[in-house]
Protein backbone atom coordinates (compact mmCIF):
# COMPACT_ATOMS: atom_id res chain seq x y z
CA UNK A 1 0.00 0.00 0.00
CA UNK A 2 1.33 3.22 -1.13
CA UNK A 3 0.68 6.68 0.48
CA UNK A 4 -2.51 8.10 -1.11
CA UNK A 5 -0.58 11.53 -1.97
CA UNK A 6 -1.78 13.30 -5.61
CA UNK A 7 0.44 16.70 -6.01
CA UNK A 8 -0.30 18.96 -8.16
CA UNK A 9 2.31 18.95 -10.83
CA UNK A 10 2.88 23.31 -9.91
CA UNK A 11 3.14 22.09 -6.48
CA UNK A 12 5.70 19.47 -7.22
CA UNK A 13 8.08 21.25 -9.45
CA UNK A 14 8.33 23.61 -5.94
CA UNK A 15 9.32 21.23 -3.54
CA UNK A 16 11.54 19.80 -5.75
CA UNK A 17 13.32 23.13 -6.70
CA UNK A 18 13.33 24.16 -3.38
CA UNK A 19 10.98 27.09 -3.78
CA UNK A 20 8.19 28.17 -1.38
CA UNK A 21 5.26 26.58 -0.99
CA UNK A 22 2.40 27.61 1.56
CA UNK A 23 -0.34 25.06 2.14
CA UNK A 24 -4.21 26.21 3.10
CA UNK A 25 -6.63 24.33 4.56
CA UNK A 26 -9.85 23.19 3.12
CA UNK A 27 -12.64 23.29 5.98
CA UNK A 28 -12.40 27.04 5.65
CA UNK A 29 -13.98 26.79 2.16
CA UNK A 30 -16.55 24.28 2.82
CA UNK A 31 -17.59 25.14 6.26
CA UNK A 32 -16.34 28.22 7.41
CA UNK A 33 -18.07 30.46 4.63
CA UNK A 34 -21.02 30.17 2.04
CA UNK A 35 -20.36 29.67 -1.17
CA UNK A 36 -19.58 31.71 -3.70
CA UNK A 37 -17.61 33.97 -1.72
CA UNK A 38 -15.23 30.73 0.12
CA UNK A 39 -14.65 29.45 -3.44
CA UNK A 40 -13.58 33.27 -4.40
CA UNK A 41 -11.59 33.77 -1.38
CA UNK A 42 -9.81 30.73 -1.91
CA UNK A 43 -8.71 32.08 -5.36
CA UNK A 44 -7.64 35.36 -3.95
CA UNK A 45 -5.41 33.61 -1.05
CA UNK A 46 -3.82 31.79 -3.88
CA UNK A 47 -3.18 34.41 -6.03
CA UNK A 48 -1.54 36.61 -2.92
CA UNK A 49 0.67 33.54 -2.17
CA UNK A 50 1.73 33.62 -6.40
CA UNK A 51 2.48 37.79 -6.01
CA UNK A 52 4.42 37.02 -2.94
CA UNK A 53 6.94 34.49 -4.93
CA UNK A 54 5.39 31.15 -3.41
CA UNK A 55 3.20 28.60 -4.38
CA UNK A 56 -0.16 27.76 -2.97
CA UNK A 57 -0.71 24.14 -1.93
CA UNK A 58 -4.94 24.52 -1.35
CA UNK A 59 -5.33 20.71 0.31
CA UNK A 60 -8.38 18.44 0.51
CA UNK A 61 -8.99 14.92 0.31
CA UNK A 62 -10.82 13.57 -3.01
CA UNK A 63 -11.48 10.21 -4.94
CA UNK A 64 -9.26 8.14 -1.79
CA UNK A 65 -6.20 10.63 -2.42
CA UNK A 66 -4.76 13.78 -0.43
CA UNK A 67 -4.65 16.22 -2.79
CA UNK A 68 -1.65 18.63 -2.45
CA UNK A 69 -2.73 21.69 -4.42
CA UNK A 70 -6.16 22.00 -6.13
CA UNK A 71 -6.65 22.57 -9.91
CA UNK A 72 -9.24 25.66 -10.04
CA UNK A 73 -11.86 23.22 -11.06
CA UNK A 74 -11.22 21.33 -8.49
CA UNK A 75 -11.07 24.27 -6.29
CA UNK A 76 -14.84 25.38 -7.82
CA UNK A 77 -16.40 21.98 -6.92
CA UNK A 78 -14.87 21.57 -3.29
CA UNK A 79 -16.64 24.71 -2.94
CA UNK A 80 -19.92 23.52 -4.10
CA UNK A 81 -19.91 20.61 -1.69
CA UNK A 82 -22.17 21.09 0.79
CA UNK A 83 -22.11 17.37 2.44
CA UNK A 84 -18.21 17.59 2.05
CA UNK A 85 -16.50 15.63 5.50
CA UNK A 86 -15.26 18.35 7.74
CA UNK A 87 -11.88 15.90 8.46
CA UNK A 88 -9.86 16.56 11.74
CA UNK A 89 -6.44 14.23 12.78
CA UNK A 90 -9.54 11.43 14.32
CA UNK A 91 -11.32 11.16 10.55
CA UNK A 92 -8.51 11.50 8.10
CA UNK A 93 -7.64 7.64 7.31
CA UNK A 94 -11.61 6.86 7.51
CA UNK A 95 -12.45 9.92 4.89
CA UNK A 96 -9.48 8.65 2.97
CA UNK A 97 -11.07 4.78 2.83
CA UNK A 98 -14.67 6.02 2.46
CA UNK A 99 -13.96 7.82 -0.85
CA UNK A 100 -15.81 10.69 -0.33
CA UNK A 101 -14.93 14.17 -0.83
CA UNK A 102 -13.50 15.79 2.58
CA UNK A 103 -11.90 18.64 3.87
CA UNK A 104 -8.96 19.04 5.78
CA UNK A 105 -9.24 21.37 9.58
CA UNK A 106 -6.22 22.97 10.64
CA UNK A 107 -4.94 19.80 12.44
CA UNK A 108 -5.69 17.52 9.42
CA UNK A 109 -4.04 19.82 7.21
CA UNK A 110 -0.87 19.93 9.26
CA UNK A 111 -0.53 16.10 9.12
CA UNK A 112 -0.73 16.30 5.26
CA UNK A 113 1.62 19.51 4.83
CA UNK A 114 4.29 17.38 6.95
CA UNK A 115 3.46 14.33 4.44
CA UNK A 116 4.26 16.61 1.60
CA UNK A 117 7.20 18.06 2.91
CA UNK A 118 5.43 21.69 3.23
CA UNK A 119 6.55 24.10 6.58
CA UNK A 120 4.15 26.52 6.48
CA UNK A 121 0.52 26.70 6.37
CA UNK A 122 -1.77 30.07 6.52
CA UNK A 123 -5.66 30.07 7.68
CA UNK A 124 -7.74 32.52 9.48
CA UNK A 125 -8.32 31.55 12.79
CA UNK A 126 -7.49 28.34 14.87
CA UNK A 127 -9.87 25.81 16.47
CA UNK A 128 -8.92 25.87 20.57
CA UNK A 129 -10.57 25.49 23.84
CA UNK A 130 -14.66 26.32 23.87
CA UNK A 131 -16.05 28.16 26.13
CA UNK A 132 -17.72 26.05 29.02
CA UNK A 133 -14.94 23.08 28.05
CA UNK A 134 -15.00 22.49 31.93
CA UNK A 135 -18.17 20.41 30.73
CA UNK A 136 -18.66 19.82 27.68
CA UNK A 137 -14.56 18.84 27.48
CA UNK A 138 -14.77 20.78 23.93
CA UNK A 139 -11.05 21.15 22.64
CA UNK A 140 -10.27 20.97 19.56
CA UNK A 141 -7.62 18.65 17.76
CA UNK A 142 -5.88 21.87 16.41
CA UNK A 143 -4.16 22.47 19.67
CA UNK A 144 -2.25 18.75 20.28
CA UNK A 145 -1.31 18.74 16.49
CA UNK A 146 0.40 21.87 16.97
CA UNK A 147 2.38 20.36 19.85
CA UNK A 148 3.50 17.24 17.48
CA UNK A 149 3.41 18.21 14.19
CA UNK A 150 6.36 20.35 12.83
CA UNK A 151 4.64 22.82 10.64
CA UNK A 152 4.30 26.72 11.42
CA UNK A 153 0.58 27.63 11.26
CA UNK A 154 0.02 31.64 10.80
CA UNK A 155 -3.55 32.38 11.88
CA UNK A 156 -5.45 35.85 13.23
CA UNK A 157 -5.16 34.24 16.60
CA UNK A 158 -8.19 32.40 17.76
CA UNK A 159 -11.78 34.01 17.79
CA UNK A 160 -13.54 35.07 20.67
CA UNK A 161 -16.36 32.36 20.60
CA UNK A 162 -13.50 30.49 22.37
CA UNK A 163 -12.22 30.70 25.44
CA UNK A 164 -9.11 32.47 25.31
CA UNK A 165 -7.30 32.43 28.09
CA UNK A 166 -7.92 28.63 28.30
CA UNK A 167 -6.28 28.22 25.26
CA UNK A 168 -3.58 29.66 25.61
CA UNK A 169 -2.69 27.65 28.75
CA UNK A 170 -3.49 24.46 26.81
CA UNK A 171 -1.39 25.58 24.17
CA UNK A 172 1.69 26.18 26.79
CA UNK A 173 0.54 22.64 27.96
CA UNK A 174 1.16 21.10 24.63
CA UNK A 175 4.70 22.98 24.16
CA UNK A 176 3.40 25.14 21.52
CA UNK A 177 5.24 28.32 21.10
CA UNK A 178 2.46 31.53 20.63
CA UNK A 179 4.32 34.29 18.51
CA UNK A 180 2.55 37.41 17.97
CA UNK A 181 3.55 39.15 15.04
CA UNK A 182 4.93 42.90 15.32
CA UNK A 183 2.69 43.51 18.99
CA UNK A 184 2.84 42.49 22.49
CA UNK A 185 -0.75 41.35 22.68
CA UNK A 186 -2.40 37.82 21.41
CA UNK A 187 -5.26 39.03 17.92
CA UNK A 188 -8.24 37.90 18.49
CA UNK A 189 -9.47 37.53 15.28
CA UNK A 190 -11.88 39.80 14.34
CA UNK A 191 -9.41 42.38 16.63
CA UNK A 192 -6.38 43.30 17.02
CA UNK A 193 -6.15 42.63 20.66
CA UNK A 194 -7.86 40.05 22.70
CA UNK A 195 -6.50 41.57 25.99
CA UNK A 196 -4.22 39.41 26.64
CA UNK A 197 -0.54 39.19 26.08
CA UNK A 198 0.87 36.50 23.47
CA UNK A 199 3.84 34.44 25.53
CA UNK A 200 6.30 35.33 22.44
CA UNK A 201 6.28 38.03 19.81
CA UNK A 202 8.45 38.22 16.96
CA UNK A 203 8.67 41.41 14.46
CA UNK A 204 10.30 39.75 11.65
CA UNK A 205 9.51 36.71 9.23
CA UNK A 206 13.35 35.47 9.46
CA UNK A 207 13.00 35.23 13.41
CA UNK A 208 10.04 33.42 12.46
CA UNK A 209 11.81 30.95 10.39
CA UNK A 210 15.10 30.91 12.42
CA UNK A 211 12.89 29.60 15.72
CA UNK A 212 11.25 26.84 12.92
CA UNK A 213 14.76 25.41 11.74
CA UNK A 214 15.84 25.57 15.38
CA UNK A 215 12.96 24.08 16.73
CA UNK A 216 13.63 20.78 13.93
CA UNK A 217 17.02 21.15 15.23
CA UNK A 218 16.82 20.33 18.94
CA UNK A 219 14.26 17.61 18.00
CA UNK A 220 12.04 19.19 20.03
CA UNK A 221 8.48 17.43 17.75
CA UNK A 222 5.81 20.18 16.88
CA UNK A 223 5.43 23.26 14.92
CA UNK A 224 4.16 27.45 15.67
CA UNK A 225 1.81 29.26 16.05
CA UNK A 226 1.93 32.77 14.52
CA UNK A 227 -0.53 35.03 15.52
CA UNK A 228 -0.76 37.44 13.20
CA UNK A 229 -3.00 40.60 13.85
CA UNK A 230 -5.90 41.83 11.40
CA UNK A 231 -5.43 45.10 9.63
CA UNK A 232 -6.91 48.07 11.68
CA UNK A 233 -9.21 49.41 9.10
CA UNK A 234 -10.52 45.27 8.42
CA UNK A 235 -11.10 45.27 12.29
CA UNK A 236 -14.64 44.89 13.79
CA UNK A 237 -15.74 46.74 16.57
CA UNK A 238 -16.49 44.90 19.75
CA UNK A 239 -19.48 46.38 19.57
CA UNK A 240 -20.68 44.87 16.65
CA UNK A 241 -19.03 41.77 17.36
CA UNK A 242 -19.72 40.58 21.01
CA UNK A 243 -23.47 40.32 20.49
CA UNK A 244 -23.22 38.32 17.53
CA UNK A 245 -21.06 35.82 19.80
CA UNK A 246 -23.53 36.09 22.46
CA UNK A 247 -26.59 35.32 20.22
CA UNK A 248 -24.42 32.55 18.23
CA UNK A 249 -23.35 30.90 21.64
CA UNK A 250 -26.88 31.17 23.02
CA UNK A 251 -28.72 29.15 19.94
CA UNK A 252 -26.08 26.77 19.68
CA UNK A 253 -26.94 25.54 23.56
CA UNK A 254 -30.66 26.18 22.72
CA UNK A 255 -30.12 23.54 19.95
CA UNK A 256 -27.75 21.29 21.39
CA UNK A 257 -25.02 21.45 19.06
CA UNK A 258 -22.16 19.66 20.20
CA UNK A 259 -18.55 17.82 18.38
CA UNK A 260 -17.87 19.10 15.11
CA UNK A 261 -21.02 20.71 14.31
CA UNK A 262 -20.24 23.78 17.17
CA UNK A 263 -17.49 25.15 14.88
CA UNK A 264 -19.37 25.42 11.55
CA UNK A 265 -22.86 26.16 13.22
CA UNK A 266 -20.96 29.58 15.25
CA UNK A 267 -19.19 30.67 12.47
CA UNK A 268 -22.76 30.77 10.28
CA UNK A 269 -24.52 32.21 12.87
CA UNK A 270 -22.81 35.34 13.22
CA UNK A 271 -21.54 35.65 9.45
CA UNK A 272 -25.36 36.34 8.86
CA UNK A 273 -26.14 38.21 12.26
CA UNK A 274 -23.48 40.38 10.97
CA UNK A 275 -24.66 40.79 7.81
CA UNK A 276 -21.97 39.66 5.97
CA UNK A 277 -19.32 42.21 7.66
CA UNK A 278 -17.95 39.73 10.01
CA UNK A 279 -17.44 37.61 6.52
CA UNK A 280 -15.59 40.60 4.69
CA UNK A 281 -12.97 40.85 7.62
CA UNK A 282 -13.05 37.25 7.66
CA UNK A 283 -11.66 37.04 4.44
CA UNK A 284 -9.06 40.34 4.39
CA UNK A 285 -7.64 38.29 7.21
CA UNK A 286 -6.99 35.30 5.44
CA UNK A 287 -5.53 37.45 2.87
CA UNK A 288 -2.92 39.29 5.23
CA UNK A 289 -1.79 35.39 7.32
CA UNK A 290 -1.14 34.30 3.39
CA UNK A 291 1.01 37.56 2.92
CA UNK A 292 3.45 36.77 5.68
CA UNK A 293 3.03 32.98 5.36
CA UNK A 294 4.63 34.07 2.12
CA UNK A 295 7.37 35.90 3.42
CA UNK A 296 7.98 33.03 6.48
CA UNK A 297 8.23 30.16 3.63
CA UNK A 298 10.80 32.53 2.11
CA UNK A 299 12.87 32.91 4.32
CA UNK A 300 12.85 28.92 5.63
CA UNK A 301 13.83 27.97 2.20
CA UNK A 302 16.69 30.81 2.41
CA UNK A 303 18.34 29.86 5.91
CA UNK A 304 17.63 26.18 5.50
N1 LIG B 1 -11.95 28.80 13.35
C1 LIG B 1 -12.20 29.79 12.50
N2 LIG B 1 -12.49 29.51 11.20
C2 LIG B 1 -12.50 28.22 10.74
C3 LIG B 1 -12.20 27.17 11.66
C4 LIG B 1 -11.92 27.50 12.95
O1 LIG B 1 -12.18 30.95 12.91
O2 LIG B 1 -12.79 27.99 9.56
C5 LIG B 1 -12.16 25.74 11.16
C6 LIG B 1 -10.69 25.30 10.93
O3 LIG B 1 -10.66 24.37 9.87
C7 LIG B 1 -10.35 24.61 12.23
C8 LIG B 1 -11.65 23.94 12.55
O4 LIG B 1 -9.29 23.68 12.14
O5 LIG B 1 -12.65 24.88 12.18
C9 LIG B 1 -11.74 23.60 14.02
O6 LIG B 1 -12.86 22.83 14.25
P1 LIG B 1 -13.09 22.20 15.70
O7 LIG B 1 -13.34 23.39 16.59
O8 LIG B 1 -14.30 21.33 15.53
O9 LIG B 1 -11.85 21.45 16.05
MN1 LIG C 1 -14.66 20.52 19.08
Amino acid sequence: MTLPLTVLPEVAEALANGTPVVALESTIITHGMPFPQNVEMARSVEDVIREGGAVPATIAIMNGQIHIGLSSEELDRLGQTPDAMKLSRADLAVGLTSGRTGATTVAATMICARLAGIDVFATGGIGGVHRGAETTFDISADLPELGQTAVTVVAAGAKAILDLPKTLEVLETMGVPVIAYGQDAFPAFWSRDSGMRAPLRMDTPAEIAAAHLMRAKLGVPGGQLVANPIAEEDEIPAAVINPAIEAALADAERQGIAAKEVTPFLLDHIFRSTEGKSLASNIQLVLNNARLATKIATEITNQR
